[in-house]
Protein backbone atom coordinates (compact mmCIF):
# COMPACT_ATOMS: atom_id res chain seq x y z
CA UNK A 1 0.00 0.00 0.00
CA UNK A 2 1.09 3.49 -0.91
CA UNK A 3 1.69 5.69 2.16
CA UNK A 4 -0.17 9.12 2.01
CA UNK A 5 3.24 10.52 3.66
CA UNK A 6 6.06 8.63 2.75
CA UNK A 7 9.10 10.38 1.85
CA UNK A 8 9.48 10.94 -1.72
CA UNK A 9 12.70 12.44 -2.04
CA UNK A 10 15.87 13.78 0.53
CA UNK A 11 18.72 16.12 -0.70
CA UNK A 12 21.11 17.60 1.46
CA UNK A 13 24.17 20.15 1.10
CA UNK A 14 26.95 22.02 3.33
CA UNK A 15 25.63 24.92 4.63
CA UNK A 16 26.50 27.57 7.73
CA UNK A 17 25.30 28.07 11.34
CA UNK A 18 25.26 31.51 12.91
CA UNK A 19 28.98 30.71 13.91
CA UNK A 20 30.41 30.18 10.92
CA UNK A 21 31.02 26.43 10.85
CA UNK A 22 30.13 24.13 8.64
CA UNK A 23 27.16 22.07 8.50
CA UNK A 24 24.31 19.67 7.29
CA UNK A 25 21.37 21.08 5.74
CA UNK A 26 18.78 18.09 4.84
CA UNK A 27 15.86 18.70 2.22
CA UNK A 28 12.71 15.88 2.63
CA UNK A 29 9.77 15.60 0.43
CA UNK A 30 6.27 14.05 1.65
CA UNK A 31 3.82 14.40 -0.90
CA UNK A 32 3.84 17.85 -2.41
CA UNK A 33 5.50 19.70 0.16
CA UNK A 34 8.90 20.21 1.05
CA UNK A 35 10.26 19.99 5.09
CA UNK A 36 13.78 21.33 5.56
CA UNK A 37 15.93 21.79 8.43
CA UNK A 38 20.00 22.71 9.31
CA UNK A 39 21.64 21.15 12.18
CA UNK A 40 23.04 23.51 14.70
CA UNK A 41 26.35 22.51 16.85
CA UNK A 42 27.38 23.55 20.66
CA UNK A 43 30.49 24.50 22.60
CA UNK A 44 30.16 23.52 25.42
CA UNK A 45 29.45 20.08 24.39
CA UNK A 46 28.57 17.02 26.99
CA UNK A 47 31.19 14.33 26.62
CA UNK A 48 28.14 11.91 26.38
CA UNK A 49 26.35 13.63 23.49
CA UNK A 50 25.68 12.21 19.96
CA UNK A 51 28.73 12.78 17.86
CA UNK A 52 27.88 15.58 15.56
CA UNK A 53 30.05 14.53 12.66
CA UNK A 54 31.39 11.30 11.45
CA UNK A 55 35.68 11.71 10.69
CA UNK A 56 35.28 12.98 7.51
CA UNK A 57 32.90 16.26 8.73
CA UNK A 58 30.18 17.34 6.58
CA UNK A 59 31.06 16.23 2.82
CA UNK A 60 31.52 12.56 4.37
CA UNK A 61 28.04 12.82 6.49
CA UNK A 62 26.28 13.79 3.13
CA UNK A 63 28.23 11.24 1.39
CA UNK A 64 26.84 8.21 4.06
CA UNK A 65 23.82 9.71 3.46
CA UNK A 66 23.26 9.60 -0.18
CA UNK A 67 24.43 6.09 -0.30
CA UNK A 68 21.56 4.91 2.64
CA UNK A 69 19.10 7.37 1.66
CA UNK A 70 17.02 4.90 -0.05
CA UNK A 71 16.67 2.64 2.94
CA UNK A 72 14.27 5.83 3.91
CA UNK A 73 12.86 6.58 0.97
CA UNK A 74 9.39 5.03 1.13
CA UNK A 75 8.71 5.27 4.86
CA UNK A 76 6.21 6.74 6.48
CA UNK A 77 7.15 10.60 7.73
CA UNK A 78 4.22 10.79 10.03
CA UNK A 79 5.22 8.93 12.55
CA UNK A 80 8.68 10.27 13.79
CA UNK A 81 10.01 7.18 15.57
CA UNK A 82 9.98 5.10 12.39
CA UNK A 83 12.72 7.31 10.35
CA UNK A 84 14.70 7.65 13.80
CA UNK A 85 15.00 4.05 14.60
CA UNK A 86 15.83 3.50 11.11
CA UNK A 87 18.81 5.95 11.21
CA UNK A 88 19.69 3.58 14.27
CA UNK A 89 20.18 0.72 12.49
CA UNK A 90 22.25 2.26 9.37
CA UNK A 91 24.32 3.61 11.98
CA UNK A 92 24.73 0.71 14.30
CA UNK A 93 26.41 2.94 17.36
CA UNK A 94 25.36 4.24 20.55
CA UNK A 95 26.48 8.09 19.71
CA UNK A 96 25.68 8.02 15.85
CA UNK A 97 29.32 8.40 15.16
CA UNK A 98 29.67 6.38 12.02
CA UNK A 99 26.77 8.63 10.20
CA UNK A 100 26.74 11.67 11.79
CA UNK A 101 23.95 13.14 15.19
CA UNK A 102 24.25 16.07 12.75
CA UNK A 103 22.56 14.34 9.77
CA UNK A 104 19.95 12.59 12.09
CA UNK A 105 19.01 15.77 13.65
CA UNK A 106 18.56 17.69 10.00
CA UNK A 107 16.87 14.33 8.60
CA UNK A 108 14.53 13.77 11.03
CA UNK A 109 13.04 17.49 11.67
CA UNK A 110 13.21 18.14 7.91
CA UNK A 111 10.38 15.42 7.25
CA UNK A 112 8.49 15.92 10.57
CA UNK A 113 8.26 19.67 9.35
CA UNK A 114 7.25 18.03 6.01
CA UNK A 115 4.90 16.00 7.36
CA UNK A 116 3.12 18.34 9.36
CA UNK A 117 3.01 20.52 6.60
CA UNK A 118 1.53 18.00 4.49
CA UNK A 119 -1.26 17.73 7.37
CA UNK A 120 -2.02 20.86 7.32
CA UNK A 121 -1.28 21.23 10.84
CA UNK A 122 1.55 23.17 12.94
CA UNK A 123 4.79 21.39 13.73
CA UNK A 124 3.51 20.79 17.68
CA UNK A 125 0.55 19.27 17.13
CA UNK A 126 1.76 17.13 14.79
CA UNK A 127 4.45 15.69 17.18
CA UNK A 128 1.46 15.63 20.04
CA UNK A 129 -1.78 15.80 18.64
CA UNK A 130 -3.39 16.09 21.66
CA UNK A 131 -3.63 19.22 24.04
CA UNK A 132 -3.51 20.99 25.93
CA UNK A 133 -0.72 23.26 24.95
CA UNK A 134 0.84 26.05 26.39
CA UNK A 135 4.34 28.25 25.33
CA UNK A 136 6.59 28.25 26.99
CA UNK A 137 8.41 31.06 28.87
CA UNK A 138 11.70 32.28 26.57
CA UNK A 139 14.52 32.62 29.36
CA UNK A 140 17.63 33.88 27.84
CA UNK A 141 21.22 34.71 28.00
CA UNK A 142 22.08 38.29 28.50
CA UNK A 143 26.03 38.41 29.57
CA UNK A 144 28.36 35.48 28.67
CA UNK A 145 31.56 34.00 29.05
CA UNK A 146 33.05 31.10 29.06
CA UNK A 147 33.36 28.73 26.24
CA UNK A 148 31.03 31.29 23.85
CA UNK A 149 33.29 34.56 25.11
CA UNK A 150 36.82 36.01 24.76
CA UNK A 151 39.41 35.14 27.80
CA UNK A 152 38.45 38.14 29.78
CA UNK A 153 35.06 37.41 30.16
CA UNK A 154 33.52 36.06 33.31
CA UNK A 155 33.90 31.92 34.05
CA UNK A 156 30.27 31.45 34.75
CA UNK A 157 28.92 30.39 30.45
CA UNK A 158 25.52 32.37 30.64
CA UNK A 159 23.97 34.68 32.85
CA UNK A 160 20.40 34.28 32.25
CA UNK A 161 16.73 36.26 32.29
CA UNK A 162 13.50 35.13 31.96
CA UNK A 163 10.18 37.34 32.59
CA UNK A 164 8.44 35.28 35.67
CA UNK A 165 5.60 37.39 35.72
CA UNK A 166 4.65 38.12 32.23
CA UNK A 167 1.19 37.37 31.58
CA UNK A 168 1.59 36.69 27.57
CA UNK A 169 4.66 35.90 25.19
CA UNK A 170 4.41 39.63 24.50
CA UNK A 171 4.99 40.92 27.64
CA UNK A 172 7.79 38.03 28.09
CA UNK A 173 9.97 39.40 25.39
CA UNK A 174 9.65 42.69 26.17
CA UNK A 175 10.95 42.42 29.41
CA UNK A 176 13.84 39.98 28.16
CA UNK A 177 14.97 42.55 25.63
CA UNK A 178 14.63 45.10 28.36
CA UNK A 179 17.10 43.75 30.52
CA UNK A 180 19.41 43.24 27.27
CA UNK A 181 19.02 46.71 26.80
CA UNK A 182 19.46 48.30 30.16
CA UNK A 183 22.72 45.94 30.83
CA UNK A 184 24.11 47.62 27.75
CA UNK A 185 24.32 51.13 29.25
CA UNK A 186 25.62 49.91 32.78
CA UNK A 187 28.43 47.70 31.12
CA UNK A 188 29.19 50.91 29.33
CA UNK A 189 29.42 53.07 33.05
CA UNK A 190 31.03 50.67 34.39
CA UNK A 191 33.91 50.54 31.27
CA UNK A 192 33.79 53.35 28.98
CA UNK A 193 36.22 51.18 26.25
CA UNK A 194 33.18 48.35 26.81
CA UNK A 195 33.39 47.72 22.87
CA UNK A 196 29.87 46.33 23.11
CA UNK A 197 31.26 43.21 21.98
CA UNK A 198 29.06 40.02 22.04
CA UNK A 199 29.53 35.84 22.36
CA UNK A 200 28.12 33.53 20.53
CA UNK A 201 24.50 34.03 21.64
CA UNK A 202 23.26 37.81 21.48
CA UNK A 203 24.89 38.11 25.45
CA UNK A 204 26.97 40.95 25.99
CA UNK A 205 30.67 40.11 26.58
CA UNK A 206 32.68 42.22 29.04
CA UNK A 207 35.71 42.45 30.62
CA UNK A 208 34.31 41.59 34.23
CA UNK A 209 34.30 38.50 36.45
CA UNK A 210 31.84 36.84 37.97
CA UNK A 211 30.65 38.74 40.79
CA UNK A 212 30.88 42.05 38.83
CA UNK A 213 28.57 40.06 36.14
CA UNK A 214 26.12 38.95 39.16
CA UNK A 215 25.45 42.20 40.85
CA UNK A 216 25.09 43.97 37.47
CA UNK A 217 22.79 41.71 35.91
CA UNK A 218 20.39 41.37 39.49
CA UNK A 219 20.43 45.48 38.96
CA UNK A 220 19.51 45.42 35.17
CA UNK A 221 16.72 42.53 35.89
CA UNK A 222 15.38 44.73 39.09
CA UNK A 223 15.34 47.88 37.48
CA UNK A 224 13.23 46.11 34.35
CA UNK A 225 10.46 44.98 36.64
CA UNK A 226 10.08 47.79 39.05
CA UNK A 227 10.00 49.73 35.38
CA UNK A 228 7.57 47.03 33.71
CA UNK A 229 5.61 45.89 35.94
CA UNK A 230 6.73 42.38 34.88
CA UNK A 231 8.32 40.26 37.08
CA UNK A 232 11.96 39.49 35.74
CA UNK A 233 14.45 37.26 37.69
CA UNK A 234 17.86 35.55 36.84
CA UNK A 235 19.17 32.71 36.04
CA UNK A 236 22.67 30.74 35.35
CA UNK A 237 24.22 28.44 32.85
CA UNK A 238 27.42 27.97 35.32
CA UNK A 239 28.91 24.87 32.68
CA UNK A 240 30.91 23.93 35.04
CA UNK A 241 32.25 20.94 33.18
CA UNK A 242 34.40 23.87 31.17
CA UNK A 243 36.26 24.53 34.33
CA UNK A 244 36.33 21.32 36.75
CA UNK A 245 39.82 19.81 36.91
CA UNK A 246 39.39 16.13 37.14
CA UNK A 247 43.10 15.68 38.23
CA UNK A 248 42.98 17.97 41.03
CA UNK A 249 39.19 17.38 41.41
CA UNK A 250 38.30 21.07 42.17
CA UNK A 251 36.30 24.32 40.15
CA UNK A 252 39.14 26.45 38.86
CA UNK A 253 37.80 29.62 37.98
CA UNK A 254 41.00 30.73 35.60
CA UNK A 255 39.62 34.13 35.20
CA UNK A 256 38.50 34.70 38.36
CA UNK A 257 41.76 32.86 39.60
CA UNK A 258 39.44 31.26 42.20
CA UNK A 259 39.65 27.06 43.03
CA UNK A 260 36.71 25.61 44.47
CA UNK A 261 36.51 21.77 46.33
CA UNK A 262 33.05 20.27 45.25
CA UNK A 263 31.55 21.32 48.68
CA UNK A 264 32.80 24.44 48.43
CA UNK A 265 31.21 24.78 44.83
CA UNK A 266 27.46 23.74 46.46
CA UNK A 267 27.78 26.08 49.28
CA UNK A 268 28.21 28.92 46.39
CA UNK A 269 25.23 28.07 44.55
CA UNK A 270 23.37 27.84 47.43
CA UNK A 271 24.69 31.41 48.62
CA UNK A 272 24.26 32.68 44.80
CA UNK A 273 20.73 31.18 44.57
CA UNK A 274 19.82 33.42 47.73
CA UNK A 275 21.46 36.46 47.12
CA UNK A 276 20.14 36.89 43.49
CA UNK A 277 16.97 35.26 43.73
CA UNK A 278 17.93 32.81 41.27
CA UNK A 279 14.96 31.13 39.98
CA UNK A 280 17.18 28.92 37.17
CA UNK A 281 20.75 27.16 37.54
CA UNK A 282 22.01 24.91 34.83
CA UNK A 283 25.18 22.31 35.52
CA UNK A 284 26.39 24.21 38.31
CA UNK A 285 28.64 20.81 38.97
CA UNK A 286 30.60 18.83 36.31
CA UNK A 287 28.98 16.29 34.19
CA UNK A 288 29.60 13.41 36.32
CA UNK A 289 28.69 14.19 39.40
CA UNK A 290 25.14 13.41 40.23
CA UNK A 291 25.84 13.27 43.93
CA UNK A 292 26.28 16.87 43.98
CA UNK A 293 23.49 17.59 42.14
CA UNK A 294 21.75 15.39 44.41
CA UNK A 295 22.86 16.87 47.62
CA UNK A 296 22.27 20.66 45.55
CA UNK A 297 18.66 19.97 44.26
CA UNK A 298 18.30 18.71 48.29
CA UNK A 299 19.31 22.02 49.39
CA UNK A 300 17.67 24.26 47.31
CA UNK A 301 14.13 24.14 46.86
CA UNK A 302 12.46 26.88 45.34
CA UNK A 303 14.68 27.13 41.76
CA UNK A 304 15.49 24.68 39.29
CA UNK A 305 18.69 22.63 38.96
CA UNK A 306 18.69 22.19 35.34
CA UNK A 307 20.81 19.29 34.06
CA UNK A 308 22.09 19.87 30.59
CA UNK A 309 25.72 18.24 30.28
CA UNK A 310 24.63 15.85 32.95
CA UNK A 311 21.91 14.34 31.14
CA UNK A 312 22.65 15.17 27.68
CA UNK A 313 19.01 14.86 26.42
CA UNK A 314 19.50 10.94 27.20
CA UNK A 315 16.73 8.75 28.83
CA UNK A 316 19.15 6.62 30.39
CA UNK A 317 20.83 8.89 32.56
CA UNK A 318 17.69 11.34 33.31
CA UNK A 319 16.30 7.57 34.79
CA UNK A 320 19.77 7.80 37.13
CA UNK A 321 19.11 11.35 37.79
CA UNK A 322 15.17 10.58 39.01
CA UNK A 323 16.57 7.44 41.09
CA UNK A 324 19.37 9.57 43.18
CA UNK A 325 16.65 13.17 43.13
CA UNK A 326 19.74 14.81 41.19
CA UNK A 327 17.74 17.72 39.30
CA UNK A 328 14.44 18.91 39.05
CA UNK A 329 14.50 19.88 35.47
CA UNK A 330 15.97 19.25 31.94
CA UNK A 331 17.50 20.44 29.08
CA UNK A 332 16.19 18.51 25.47
CA UNK A 333 18.43 19.59 22.92
CA UNK A 334 17.56 17.27 20.16
CA UNK A 335 21.17 17.05 18.64
CA UNK A 336 22.80 16.27 21.63
CA UNK A 337 20.46 12.90 21.88
CA UNK A 338 20.52 13.03 17.78
CA UNK A 339 16.78 12.73 16.12
CA UNK A 340 13.65 14.00 17.16
CA UNK A 341 11.81 10.59 17.66
CA UNK A 342 15.46 9.87 20.48
CA UNK A 343 14.78 13.82 21.80
CA UNK A 344 10.63 12.77 22.37
CA UNK A 345 11.28 9.81 24.14
CA UNK A 346 13.68 11.50 26.51
CA UNK A 347 10.81 14.04 26.89
CA UNK A 348 8.32 11.26 27.63
CA UNK A 349 10.87 9.76 30.70
CA UNK A 350 11.16 13.20 31.89
CA UNK A 351 7.31 13.97 32.38
CA UNK A 352 7.29 10.42 33.92
CA UNK A 353 10.21 11.34 36.20
CA UNK A 354 8.39 14.69 36.88
CA UNK A 355 11.04 16.90 35.79
CA UNK A 356 10.11 20.31 34.33
CA UNK A 357 11.60 20.42 30.86
CA UNK A 358 13.81 23.21 29.12
CA UNK A 359 13.55 23.56 25.53
CA UNK A 360 17.10 24.89 24.20
CA UNK A 361 19.08 26.22 20.86
CA UNK A 362 22.65 25.42 20.51
CA UNK A 363 25.24 28.43 20.92
CA UNK A 364 26.03 27.94 16.79
CA UNK A 365 22.53 27.29 15.96
CA UNK A 366 20.32 28.56 12.46
CA UNK A 367 17.45 31.25 11.51
CA UNK A 368 14.95 28.54 11.76
CA UNK A 369 12.24 27.83 14.12
CA UNK A 370 11.76 24.47 14.77
CA UNK A 371 12.61 24.26 18.29
CA UNK A 372 9.84 26.31 18.93
CA UNK A 373 7.26 23.68 18.15
CA UNK A 374 9.71 21.14 20.00
CA UNK A 375 9.41 22.74 23.28
CA UNK A 376 5.49 22.94 22.68
CA UNK A 377 4.94 19.66 21.88
CA UNK A 378 7.30 18.49 24.99
CA UNK A 379 5.11 20.39 27.48
CA UNK A 380 8.33 22.69 28.29
CA UNK A 381 7.80 25.15 30.95
CA UNK A 382 10.71 27.23 29.33
CA UNK A 383 12.40 28.02 26.05
CA UNK A 384 16.25 28.83 26.23
CA UNK A 385 16.92 30.40 23.06
CA UNK A 386 18.97 34.21 24.04
CA UNK A 387 17.28 37.01 23.56
CA UNK A 388 18.87 38.81 20.40
CA UNK A 389 20.82 37.52 17.39
CA UNK A 390 18.42 36.22 13.89
CA UNK A 391 18.91 32.61 14.87
CA UNK A 392 17.68 33.53 18.53
CA UNK A 393 14.28 35.86 17.71
CA UNK A 394 13.78 33.22 14.76
CA UNK A 395 12.49 30.50 17.50
CA UNK A 396 10.70 33.72 20.18
CA UNK A 397 8.93 35.43 16.79
CA UNK A 398 7.59 31.51 15.88
CA UNK A 399 5.52 32.11 19.18
CA UNK A 400 4.38 34.88 18.46
CA UNK A 401 2.83 33.71 15.59
CA UNK A 402 1.80 30.13 17.16
CA UNK A 403 -0.09 32.69 20.29
CA UNK A 404 -2.10 34.57 17.10
CA UNK A 405 -3.35 31.01 16.02
CA UNK A 406 -5.65 30.27 19.15
CA UNK A 407 -4.30 26.95 19.85
CA UNK A 408 -1.43 27.58 22.17
CA UNK A 409 -1.94 30.61 23.73
CA UNK A 410 -1.18 30.74 27.86
CA UNK A 411 2.62 30.67 29.06
CA UNK A 412 3.37 27.75 31.06
CA UNK A 413 2.95 27.44 34.37
CA UNK A 414 6.44 27.55 36.68
CA UNK A 415 5.11 25.97 39.55
CA UNK A 416 7.73 26.96 41.75
C1 LIG B 1 24.47 25.24 26.77
C2 LIG B 1 24.43 25.60 25.32
C3 LIG B 1 23.37 26.54 24.88
P1 LIG B 1 26.33 24.97 23.72
O1 LIG B 1 25.53 24.95 27.32
O2 LIG B 1 23.43 25.14 27.39
O3 LIG B 1 23.31 27.72 25.60
O4 LIG B 1 25.67 25.94 24.82
O5 LIG B 1 25.39 24.90 22.59
O6 LIG B 1 27.65 25.62 23.39
O7 LIG B 1 26.50 23.64 24.38
MG1 LIG C 1 24.22 24.33 29.24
Amino acid sequence: MVQKYAVKGIESRLCYNSRGDQTIEVDVQVDKTLGRAIAPAGASVGKYESQAFPKGGVKETIRLLDKHKHRIIGLDASNPHHLNAELRRIDGTNNYSKIGGSTVFALTVAAADAAAKAKGIPMFQFLAPKGPYYLPRPIGNVLGGGKHAGKATPDIQEFLVCATGAKNILDALHANTAVHKDLAKRLEKMDPNFTGGKGDEGAWAPRIRNEEALEVVYDSVRAVSDSTGIETRMGLDVAASSFWDKKKQVYHYVRSGVKKSTGEQVDYIVKVVKDYDLIYVEDPLHEEDFEGFAELTWKVRDAYIVGDDLLVTSSEKLRKAAKMGACNACILKVNQAGGLGDALRFAEAARKAKYVIITSHRSGDTPEPHIAHVAIATGSKMIKTGVVGGERVAKLNELIRISEQGQATRLAPLDL
